[in-house]
Protein backbone atom coordinates (compact mmCIF):
# COMPACT_ATOMS: atom_id res chain seq x y z
CA UNK A 1 0.00 0.00 0.00
CA UNK A 2 2.54 2.47 1.09
CA UNK A 3 4.51 1.34 -2.08
CA UNK A 4 1.81 2.05 -4.06
CA UNK A 5 0.95 5.44 -2.48
CA UNK A 6 4.87 6.65 -2.96
CA UNK A 7 4.93 5.66 -6.64
CA UNK A 8 1.84 7.94 -7.04
CA UNK A 9 3.26 10.71 -5.75
CA UNK A 10 6.58 9.88 -7.90
CA UNK A 11 4.17 9.78 -10.70
CA UNK A 12 2.22 13.41 -9.89
CA UNK A 13 5.91 14.86 -9.38
CA UNK A 14 7.36 13.92 -12.76
CA UNK A 15 4.38 14.91 -14.63
CA UNK A 16 4.68 18.09 -12.80
CA UNK A 17 8.19 18.61 -13.33
CA UNK A 18 7.36 17.75 -17.21
CA UNK A 19 4.49 20.37 -17.82
CA UNK A 20 4.63 23.38 -19.00
CA UNK A 21 8.06 25.24 -18.28
CA UNK A 22 7.42 28.49 -15.92
CA UNK A 23 3.87 26.65 -14.74
CA UNK A 24 6.10 25.68 -11.68
CA UNK A 25 9.18 26.75 -10.87
CA UNK A 26 12.06 26.82 -7.83
CA UNK A 27 10.73 28.72 -4.72
CA UNK A 28 10.40 32.19 -5.16
CA UNK A 29 11.44 35.27 -2.29
CA UNK A 30 8.72 37.93 -2.09
CA UNK A 31 10.85 40.32 -4.36
CA UNK A 32 10.37 37.50 -7.45
CA UNK A 33 6.78 37.01 -6.90
CA UNK A 34 6.07 40.61 -6.95
CA UNK A 35 8.08 40.88 -10.02
CA UNK A 36 5.98 38.01 -11.29
CA UNK A 37 2.70 39.49 -10.66
CA UNK A 38 3.96 43.29 -12.43
CA UNK A 39 4.01 41.74 -15.90
CA UNK A 40 4.73 44.89 -16.96
CA UNK A 41 7.63 47.84 -17.52
CA UNK A 42 9.08 50.57 -18.68
CA UNK A 43 12.72 50.98 -20.13
CA UNK A 44 13.93 54.71 -20.39
CA UNK A 45 16.80 55.20 -22.53
CA UNK A 46 18.56 58.77 -21.70
CA UNK A 47 21.53 60.23 -21.64
CA UNK A 48 23.95 62.16 -24.10
CA UNK A 49 23.54 60.71 -27.06
CA UNK A 50 19.66 62.03 -26.92
CA UNK A 51 21.08 64.93 -28.18
CA UNK A 52 22.86 63.63 -31.17
CA UNK A 53 19.24 61.84 -31.88
CA UNK A 54 20.43 58.31 -33.61
CA UNK A 55 20.19 56.71 -30.62
CA UNK A 56 22.70 55.55 -27.89
CA UNK A 57 25.50 53.76 -29.73
CA UNK A 58 25.80 56.67 -31.86
CA UNK A 59 29.65 56.94 -30.37
CA UNK A 60 30.64 54.10 -31.09
CA UNK A 61 28.67 54.47 -34.66
CA UNK A 62 29.93 57.12 -35.74
CA UNK A 63 33.09 56.52 -34.40
CA UNK A 64 33.06 59.93 -31.73
CA UNK A 65 36.49 60.35 -30.09
CA UNK A 66 35.71 60.54 -26.17
CA UNK A 67 37.22 63.97 -26.53
CA UNK A 68 34.82 65.37 -28.88
CA UNK A 69 31.64 63.38 -27.03
CA UNK A 70 32.34 64.69 -23.71
CA UNK A 71 31.36 67.95 -24.80
CA UNK A 72 27.63 67.25 -25.69
CA UNK A 73 27.43 67.61 -21.47
CA UNK A 74 27.44 71.59 -21.65
CA UNK A 75 24.75 71.40 -24.37
CA UNK A 76 22.56 68.79 -21.94
CA UNK A 77 19.97 70.47 -20.03
CA UNK A 78 16.23 69.86 -20.77
CA UNK A 79 13.51 72.64 -20.15
CA UNK A 80 11.00 69.74 -20.36
CA UNK A 81 12.17 67.03 -18.00
CA UNK A 82 9.30 66.31 -15.56
CA UNK A 83 9.94 62.68 -13.38
CA UNK A 84 5.93 63.18 -12.39
CA UNK A 85 5.38 63.47 -16.15
CA UNK A 86 7.55 60.01 -17.17
CA UNK A 87 6.09 58.63 -13.97
CA UNK A 88 2.46 58.95 -14.77
CA UNK A 89 2.92 57.96 -18.28
CA UNK A 90 4.42 54.43 -17.49
CA UNK A 91 1.55 54.14 -14.70
CA UNK A 92 -1.20 54.92 -17.11
CA UNK A 93 0.17 52.44 -19.60
CA UNK A 94 -0.60 50.33 -16.94
CA UNK A 95 3.35 49.59 -15.59
CA UNK A 96 4.11 48.44 -12.85
CA UNK A 97 8.17 49.33 -12.97
CA UNK A 98 10.53 51.84 -14.51
CA UNK A 99 14.29 50.82 -15.65
CA UNK A 100 16.39 53.96 -16.21
CA UNK A 101 20.10 54.11 -18.12
CA UNK A 102 21.61 55.64 -15.06
CA UNK A 103 25.09 54.89 -16.99
CA UNK A 104 24.61 53.61 -20.65
CA UNK A 105 27.88 52.38 -22.61
CA UNK A 106 28.70 56.09 -23.46
CA UNK A 107 30.13 55.85 -19.41
CA UNK A 108 28.07 59.36 -19.11
CA UNK A 109 25.91 59.16 -15.32
CA UNK A 110 22.18 60.55 -15.14
CA UNK A 111 22.63 59.87 -11.38
CA UNK A 112 25.36 62.21 -8.74
CA UNK A 113 28.40 60.58 -8.76
CA UNK A 114 31.22 61.21 -6.34
CA UNK A 115 33.01 58.91 -7.99
CA UNK A 116 33.37 60.85 -11.35
CA UNK A 117 32.68 64.71 -12.80
CA UNK A 118 31.47 62.86 -16.03
CA UNK A 119 27.80 63.12 -14.68
CA UNK A 120 24.57 65.36 -14.69
CA UNK A 121 24.84 67.00 -11.66
CA UNK A 122 28.63 67.99 -11.92
CA UNK A 123 29.12 68.85 -15.81
CA UNK A 124 25.82 69.65 -17.63
CA UNK A 125 24.69 73.35 -17.19
CA UNK A 126 21.08 71.34 -15.73
CA UNK A 127 22.77 70.01 -12.48
CA UNK A 128 20.16 68.16 -11.73
CA UNK A 129 20.03 64.46 -10.46
CA UNK A 130 17.46 62.77 -12.92
CA UNK A 131 17.49 59.52 -10.90
CA UNK A 132 16.62 61.27 -7.91
CA UNK A 133 14.26 62.83 -9.15
CA UNK A 134 12.66 59.83 -10.34
CA UNK A 135 13.12 58.08 -7.99
CA UNK A 136 11.60 60.57 -5.57
CA UNK A 137 8.22 60.59 -7.99
CA UNK A 138 8.02 56.27 -8.06
CA UNK A 139 7.54 56.50 -4.45
CA UNK A 140 5.31 58.94 -4.79
CA UNK A 141 3.27 57.18 -7.52
CA UNK A 142 3.44 53.49 -6.17
CA UNK A 143 6.04 52.48 -8.47
CA UNK A 144 9.41 50.52 -8.79
CA UNK A 145 12.65 51.79 -9.81
CA UNK A 146 15.73 50.10 -11.26
CA UNK A 147 18.66 51.40 -12.20
CA UNK A 148 20.31 49.78 -15.73
CA UNK A 149 23.68 50.16 -15.26
CA UNK A 150 26.51 49.70 -17.87
CA UNK A 151 29.12 47.58 -17.02
CA UNK A 152 31.50 48.62 -20.40
CA UNK A 153 31.95 52.22 -20.43
CA UNK A 154 33.23 53.98 -23.40
CA UNK A 155 34.35 56.36 -21.83
CA UNK A 156 36.42 55.66 -18.41
CA UNK A 157 40.28 55.50 -18.99
CA UNK A 158 40.36 52.39 -16.53
CA UNK A 159 38.42 50.57 -18.50
CA UNK A 160 41.40 48.64 -20.33
CA UNK A 161 41.93 46.83 -22.02
CA UNK A 162 39.46 47.10 -24.58
CA UNK A 163 36.81 44.69 -25.54
CA UNK A 164 34.87 43.87 -28.76
CA UNK A 165 33.50 47.48 -29.06
CA UNK A 166 34.52 51.57 -28.46
CA UNK A 167 37.93 50.84 -30.58
CA UNK A 168 36.92 53.95 -32.38
CA UNK A 169 37.02 56.34 -28.71
CA UNK A 170 40.58 57.34 -29.13
CA UNK A 171 41.10 57.35 -25.37
CA UNK A 172 45.01 55.94 -25.83
CA UNK A 173 46.70 52.78 -24.74
CA UNK A 174 46.61 51.94 -20.83
CA UNK A 175 44.43 52.03 -17.90
CA UNK A 176 44.51 49.78 -14.42
CA UNK A 177 41.30 47.26 -14.91
CA UNK A 178 41.06 46.48 -11.20
CA UNK A 179 40.73 50.29 -10.94
CA UNK A 180 37.54 49.64 -13.10
CA UNK A 181 36.17 47.47 -11.01
CA UNK A 182 36.57 49.03 -7.74
CA UNK A 183 34.93 52.39 -9.75
CA UNK A 184 31.55 50.58 -11.23
CA UNK A 185 31.35 48.49 -7.47
CA UNK A 186 31.64 51.90 -5.77
CA UNK A 187 28.99 53.52 -7.98
CA UNK A 188 26.88 50.44 -7.19
CA UNK A 189 27.44 51.11 -3.32
CA UNK A 190 26.56 54.85 -4.29
CA UNK A 191 23.10 53.80 -6.25
CA UNK A 192 22.15 51.54 -3.55
CA UNK A 193 22.93 54.02 -0.88
CA UNK A 194 21.43 57.79 -2.09
CA UNK A 195 18.35 57.03 -3.56
CA UNK A 196 16.16 54.85 -0.90
CA UNK A 197 14.50 51.42 -1.79
CA UNK A 198 15.22 50.63 -5.46
CA UNK A 199 13.34 47.52 -7.17
CA UNK A 200 17.07 46.62 -8.33
CA UNK A 201 19.89 46.41 -10.85
CA UNK A 202 19.81 45.87 -14.38
CA UNK A 203 23.23 45.04 -15.96
CA UNK A 204 24.19 45.41 -19.74
CA UNK A 205 27.62 44.96 -21.38
CA UNK A 206 29.19 42.41 -19.68
CA UNK A 207 29.15 40.93 -23.00
CA UNK A 208 31.72 43.35 -24.19
CA UNK A 209 34.49 41.09 -21.89
CA UNK A 210 33.18 38.18 -21.38
CA UNK A 211 36.59 36.76 -20.08
CA UNK A 212 37.52 39.51 -18.01
CA UNK A 213 37.43 39.25 -14.38
CA UNK A 214 34.61 41.56 -13.68
CA UNK A 215 34.12 40.82 -9.86
CA UNK A 216 30.30 39.89 -10.65
CA UNK A 217 29.84 37.95 -7.26
CA UNK A 218 31.42 40.57 -5.52
CA UNK A 219 29.34 43.51 -7.18
CA UNK A 220 26.16 41.07 -6.02
CA UNK A 221 27.15 40.44 -2.57
CA UNK A 222 27.14 44.36 -2.66
CA UNK A 223 23.99 45.34 -3.67
CA UNK A 224 22.01 42.14 -1.74
CA UNK A 225 23.98 43.46 1.37
CA UNK A 226 23.04 46.76 0.95
CA UNK A 227 19.53 46.53 -0.46
CA UNK A 228 18.07 42.99 0.48
CA UNK A 229 15.42 43.45 -1.94
CA UNK A 230 16.92 44.51 -4.86
CA UNK A 231 16.47 42.08 -7.95
CA UNK A 232 19.49 41.97 -9.55
CA UNK A 233 19.04 41.16 -13.60
CA UNK A 234 22.14 41.04 -16.30
CA UNK A 235 21.59 41.40 -19.81
CA UNK A 236 24.37 39.26 -20.42
CA UNK A 237 22.64 36.87 -23.18
CA UNK A 238 23.89 33.72 -21.63
CA UNK A 239 22.10 31.50 -18.92
CA UNK A 240 22.21 33.55 -15.23
CA UNK A 241 25.11 33.54 -13.17
CA UNK A 242 24.88 33.11 -9.51
CA UNK A 243 23.12 35.51 -7.70
CA UNK A 244 20.82 36.70 -10.38
CA UNK A 245 17.63 36.71 -9.64
CA UNK A 246 15.63 37.23 -13.00
CA UNK A 247 16.93 36.06 -16.28
CA UNK A 248 16.93 38.45 -18.90
CA UNK A 249 15.87 38.51 -22.76
CA UNK A 250 16.16 41.17 -25.61
CA UNK A 251 13.70 41.26 -28.24
CA UNK A 252 12.90 37.80 -27.82
CA UNK A 253 10.26 35.59 -26.08
CA UNK A 254 12.54 32.89 -23.86
CA UNK A 255 13.64 29.99 -26.12
CA UNK A 256 13.57 31.99 -29.13
CA UNK A 257 16.71 33.28 -31.03
CA UNK A 258 15.23 35.67 -33.39
CA UNK A 259 17.21 38.76 -32.75
CA UNK A 260 20.97 36.86 -32.04
CA UNK A 261 21.25 37.52 -28.90
CA UNK A 262 19.63 34.77 -26.95
CA UNK A 263 21.60 32.47 -28.46
CA UNK A 264 23.51 31.23 -25.13
CA UNK A 265 20.67 31.06 -22.84
CA UNK A 266 18.72 28.36 -22.48
CA UNK A 267 15.43 29.14 -20.49
CA UNK A 268 16.06 29.12 -16.92
CA UNK A 269 13.84 28.44 -13.32
CA UNK A 270 14.08 32.12 -12.19
CA UNK A 271 11.69 34.69 -13.11
CA UNK A 272 11.67 36.02 -16.69
CA UNK A 273 11.85 39.56 -18.58
CA UNK A 274 12.20 40.76 -22.39
CA UNK A 275 12.58 43.49 -23.15
CA UNK A 276 11.65 45.72 -26.63
CA UNK A 277 11.10 48.37 -28.42
CA UNK A 278 8.04 50.54 -29.93
CA UNK A 279 9.98 51.44 -33.22
CA UNK A 280 13.42 49.62 -33.70
CA UNK A 281 15.79 51.97 -31.21
CA UNK A 282 16.64 52.28 -27.24
CA UNK A 283 17.45 55.56 -26.91
CA UNK A 284 15.91 58.53 -29.02
CA UNK A 285 16.15 58.25 -32.91
CA UNK A 286 14.53 61.00 -35.02
CA UNK A 287 15.07 58.96 -38.59
CA UNK A 288 13.30 56.04 -36.43
CA UNK A 289 9.46 55.76 -37.56
CA UNK A 290 8.90 51.90 -37.49
CA UNK A 291 6.29 52.05 -34.62
CA UNK A 292 4.63 48.68 -33.80
CA UNK A 293 0.84 49.22 -33.47
CA UNK A 294 -0.83 49.14 -30.54
CA UNK A 295 -2.19 46.14 -31.53
CA UNK A 296 1.36 44.31 -31.94
CA UNK A 297 2.55 45.56 -28.82
CA UNK A 298 -0.49 44.11 -26.71
CA UNK A 299 0.84 40.82 -28.40
CA UNK A 300 3.66 40.99 -27.59
CA UNK A 301 2.57 41.56 -23.92
CA UNK A 302 0.36 38.86 -24.18
CA UNK A 303 2.23 36.32 -25.66
CA UNK A 304 5.13 37.00 -23.21
CA UNK A 305 2.64 36.47 -20.15
CA UNK A 306 1.70 33.64 -21.60
CA UNK A 307 5.48 32.47 -21.39
CA UNK A 308 5.58 33.49 -17.82
CA UNK A 309 7.68 36.34 -18.85
CA UNK A 310 7.55 40.42 -17.95
CA UNK A 311 7.72 43.02 -20.60
CA UNK A 312 10.19 45.75 -20.22
CA UNK A 313 9.11 48.01 -23.31
CA UNK A 314 10.99 51.18 -24.07
CA UNK A 315 11.11 54.56 -24.82
CA UNK A 316 13.75 57.12 -25.72
CA UNK A 317 13.14 60.36 -24.40
CA UNK A 318 13.67 63.38 -26.58
CA UNK A 319 17.05 65.63 -25.83
CA UNK A 320 14.64 68.60 -24.00
CA UNK A 321 13.23 65.22 -21.76
CA UNK A 322 9.95 65.28 -23.73
CA UNK A 323 8.48 61.55 -24.79
CA UNK A 324 7.42 61.57 -28.79
CA UNK A 325 3.74 61.43 -28.78
CA UNK A 326 4.20 58.40 -31.13
CA UNK A 327 5.55 56.52 -27.99
CA UNK A 328 2.32 57.97 -25.65
CA UNK A 329 -0.21 56.69 -28.58
CA UNK A 330 1.21 53.67 -28.43
CA UNK A 331 1.26 53.47 -24.36
CA UNK A 332 -2.14 55.04 -23.82
CA UNK A 333 -3.47 52.27 -25.71
CA UNK A 334 -2.08 49.71 -24.07
CA UNK A 335 -2.72 51.28 -20.97
CA UNK A 336 -6.80 51.54 -22.28
CA UNK A 337 -6.97 47.40 -23.13
CA UNK A 338 -5.11 46.51 -19.57
CA UNK A 339 -7.73 48.76 -17.80
CA UNK A 340 -10.34 46.52 -19.60
CA UNK A 341 -8.06 42.57 -19.52
CA UNK A 342 -6.13 43.50 -16.98
CA UNK A 343 -7.18 40.80 -14.89
CA UNK A 344 -5.95 38.27 -17.61
CA UNK A 345 -2.40 39.12 -17.16
CA UNK A 346 -1.46 41.00 -13.96
CA UNK A 347 -0.53 38.26 -11.67
CA UNK A 348 -1.04 35.39 -13.54
CA UNK A 349 1.45 33.04 -14.98
CA UNK A 350 1.83 31.51 -18.06
CA UNK A 351 0.31 28.04 -18.80
CA UNK A 352 -1.05 25.84 -18.60
CA UNK A 353 -1.45 25.16 -22.38
CA UNK A 354 1.53 25.61 -24.15
CA UNK A 355 1.69 29.00 -25.93
CA UNK A 356 1.25 28.48 -29.92
CA UNK A 357 1.14 30.11 -33.30
CA UNK A 358 -3.10 30.81 -32.13
CA UNK A 359 -1.80 32.45 -28.66
CA UNK A 360 -1.59 30.97 -25.32
CA UNK A 361 -2.77 30.67 -21.59
CA UNK A 362 -2.61 32.53 -18.25
CA UNK A 363 -3.62 31.36 -15.14
CA UNK A 364 -4.69 32.85 -11.58
CA UNK A 365 -6.51 31.08 -8.80
CA UNK A 366 -9.15 28.53 -9.89
CA UNK A 367 -9.43 30.31 -13.40
CA UNK A 368 -7.23 29.93 -17.00
CA UNK A 369 -7.45 32.58 -19.76
CA UNK A 370 -6.94 31.45 -23.02
CA UNK A 371 -5.61 34.47 -25.53
CA UNK A 372 -6.71 33.57 -28.74
CA UNK A 373 -4.39 36.00 -30.91
CA UNK A 374 -4.49 34.60 -34.14
CA UNK A 375 -7.23 31.75 -34.39
CA UNK A 376 -6.29 28.83 -36.86
CA UNK A 377 -10.41 27.94 -37.41
CA UNK A 378 -13.38 27.97 -35.75
CA UNK A 379 -12.38 25.52 -33.02
CA UNK A 380 -9.66 25.31 -30.65
CA UNK A 381 -8.72 22.07 -29.20
CA UNK A 382 -7.54 21.65 -26.28
CA UNK A 383 -5.67 18.99 -24.06
CA UNK A 384 -6.73 17.57 -20.78
CA UNK A 385 -5.90 19.48 -17.53
CA UNK A 386 -5.13 18.50 -13.95
CA UNK A 387 -8.71 20.19 -12.97
CA UNK A 388 -11.96 19.16 -13.53
CA UNK A 389 -13.59 22.28 -16.42
CA UNK A 390 -16.67 23.57 -14.70
CA UNK A 391 -17.35 25.91 -17.49
CA UNK A 392 -16.01 28.16 -20.31
CA UNK A 393 -17.01 31.56 -21.35
CA UNK A 394 -15.95 35.14 -22.56
CA UNK A 395 -14.49 37.55 -19.98
CA UNK A 396 -18.06 39.41 -20.54
CA UNK A 397 -19.72 35.91 -18.70
CA UNK A 398 -21.21 34.42 -22.42
CA UNK A 399 -21.06 30.96 -22.00
CA UNK A 400 -19.17 29.33 -24.98
CA UNK A 401 -20.18 26.12 -26.87
CA UNK A 402 -17.87 23.17 -26.01
CA UNK A 403 -17.52 19.56 -27.02
CA UNK A 404 -15.63 16.95 -24.60
CA UNK A 405 -14.37 13.78 -26.18
CA UNK A 406 -11.46 11.36 -25.21
CA UNK A 407 -10.30 13.63 -22.51
CA UNK A 408 -9.78 16.73 -25.12
CA UNK A 409 -12.29 19.62 -25.02
CA UNK A 410 -12.96 21.96 -28.20
CA UNK A 411 -13.94 25.52 -27.57
CA UNK A 412 -16.12 27.03 -30.67
CA UNK A 413 -14.65 30.19 -31.46
CA UNK A 414 -17.07 31.63 -34.35
CA UNK A 415 -15.79 34.81 -36.45
CA UNK A 416 -18.94 36.97 -35.13
CA UNK A 417 -17.49 36.58 -30.91
CA UNK A 418 -13.75 37.53 -31.66
CA UNK A 419 -12.10 40.31 -30.35
CA UNK A 420 -9.87 42.39 -32.95
CA UNK A 421 -6.71 42.19 -30.44
CA UNK A 422 -7.33 38.99 -28.42
CA UNK A 423 -10.50 36.74 -27.77
CA UNK A 424 -10.14 36.12 -24.12
CA UNK A 425 -11.72 33.00 -23.10
CA UNK A 426 -12.50 32.04 -19.00
CA UNK A 427 -12.15 28.81 -18.18
CA UNK A 428 -13.37 28.03 -14.48
CA UNK A 429 -11.90 24.64 -13.28
CA UNK A 430 -12.83 23.23 -10.04
CA UNK A 431 -9.48 22.93 -8.38
CA UNK A 432 -6.73 25.81 -8.24
CA UNK A 433 -3.60 26.41 -10.24
CA UNK A 434 -0.74 25.47 -10.83
CA UNK A 435 -2.45 23.19 -13.34
CA UNK A 436 -0.87 20.89 -15.64
CA UNK A 437 -1.43 19.36 -19.23
CA UNK A 438 -2.13 15.27 -18.53
CA UNK A 439 0.06 12.86 -20.22
CA UNK A 440 2.89 15.38 -21.02
O1 LIG B 1 23.91 47.58 -26.35
C1 LIG B 1 22.74 47.61 -25.60
C2 LIG B 1 21.67 48.40 -26.27
O2 LIG B 1 22.11 49.69 -26.48
C3 LIG B 1 20.44 48.43 -25.39
O3 LIG B 1 20.71 49.05 -24.17
C4 LIG B 1 19.97 47.02 -25.14
C5 LIG B 1 18.79 46.91 -24.23
O4 LIG B 1 18.60 45.60 -23.85
N1 LIG B 1 21.04 46.20 -24.57
C6 LIG B 1 22.32 46.21 -25.22
C7 LIG B 1 22.55 45.15 -26.17
O5 LIG B 1 22.42 43.89 -25.58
Amino acid sequence: MLKKLIKMVLAVLLVFSVSFTGVLGMERTASQEWFEDAKFGMFIHWGLYSILQGSEWVMNEAGIPVREYEKLASKFNPPEFNAGDWVSLAKSAGMSYITVTSKHHEGFCIFDSKLTKYDIVDSTPFKRDVMAELAEECRKQGIKLFFYYSLLDWHHPDYFPLGDTGHYSDRGEGGNWEKYVEYYKGQLREICSNYGKIGGLWFDGWWDKPDADWDLQGAYELIHTLQPDALIINNHHRKPFPGEDIQEFERDLPGENLFGFSGGAAVSQLPLETCGTINDSWGYNKSDHNYKSVKELIHCLVRSACMNCNLLLDIGPMPDGKIDEQFRKRLAGMGQWLKENGNSIYGTRGGPYAPDKWGGATWKGSRIYLHVLKPKSTKLVLPEISSDILSVSLLDGTELETVREKGKISVNIPKKIRDEIDTIIVIETKGEGPFYVKGK
